[in-house]
C-alpha cells in the first residue's frame, strides 16, 4: 500500500534553512517513500518560551509504504542525526523537529503518536505552508486546510508569517 503523508519541518538552531534542506533530502530517501511535493521555507516568529531565535517552516508531501510507526522511527531519527537533543523545556529551540500531521486519513490517539497531529489546526506555521501544497486537503475531525487557516484569521490568532 502507498499512503500519502504530510510532514512538518521546523528548525530555530545551527542555519534552520539548511537544516530543512538536509532534511529534505534525507526524507526523498526513505525506503519505500517519495517526497511528491515540498512547500518554501518560511520565517517564522516562535511561539511558546520567548527569547529563542525565530524559526523555519515548511511541510513535505510523501507517497510511502512505511507503516505510520515505522515513518514516526525514521523522523526520529533523522532529527537524532542532525543533532536534536531533547531538552526539560517544551517547545524549546530545536536544530531539527519533524512532526507527522496525516497520515492518509488514519486517525489515532496514541501519546506516541497522535494522528492528525494533535496542534496542527492551531498552528500558522503549519498551516500556511500545508495549504501551499493542499488547501482543500480534509484533516479528519477538523475540516478543510483552507478554512481552518481562515479561522486563524478570523480570530487573529498565530503570529505573522513571512516568506524566506
Ligand atoms: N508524537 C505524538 N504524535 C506525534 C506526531 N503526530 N508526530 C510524539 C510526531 N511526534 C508525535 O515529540 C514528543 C513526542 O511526541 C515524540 O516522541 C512522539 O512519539 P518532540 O518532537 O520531542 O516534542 P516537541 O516537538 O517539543 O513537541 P511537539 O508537541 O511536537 O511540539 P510542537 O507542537 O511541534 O511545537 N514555533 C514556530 N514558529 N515554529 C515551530 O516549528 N515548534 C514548536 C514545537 C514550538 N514553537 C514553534 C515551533
Ligand atoms: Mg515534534
Amino acid at each position: 500500500m502507498n499512503t500519502e503523508a504530510f510532514v512538518a519541518l521546523g528548525s530555530n538552531l545551527a542555519d534552520p534553512p539548511r537544516q530543512l534542506e538536509r532534511a529534505r533530502e534525507a526524507l526523498g530517501r526513505l525506503p519505500g517513500t517519495r517526497l511528491v511535493a515540498a512547500s518554501r521555507s518560511l520565517r517564522t516568529a516562535p511561539v511558546g518560551p520567548p527569547g529563542q531565535p525565530h524559526y523555519c517552516n515548511a511541510v513535505v508531501r510523501l507517497r510511502t509504504r512505511l507503516a505510520p510507526f515505522a515513518l514516526l522511527g525514521a523522523l526520529l531519527e533523522i532529527e537524532t542525526a542532525q543533532g536534536r537533543v531533547r531538552g526539560a523545556q517544551p517547545w524549546g529551540p530545536r536544530t531539527l523537529d519533524l512532526d507527522l500531521l496525516l497520515y492518509g486519513n488514519l486517525v489515532l490517539d496514541d501519546p506516541r503518536l497522535t494522528l492528525p497531529h494533535p496542534r496542527l489546526h492551531a498552528r500558522r506555521f503549519v498551516l500556511e505552508p500545508l495549504a501551499e501544497l493542499a488547501p482543500e486537503l480534509e484533516v479528519p475531525g477538523r475540516g478543510r486546510v483552507c478554512d481552518l487557516l481562515r479561522r486563524l484569521d478570523r480570530q487573529g490568532r498565530g503570529r505573522p508569517v513571512c516568506r524566506l
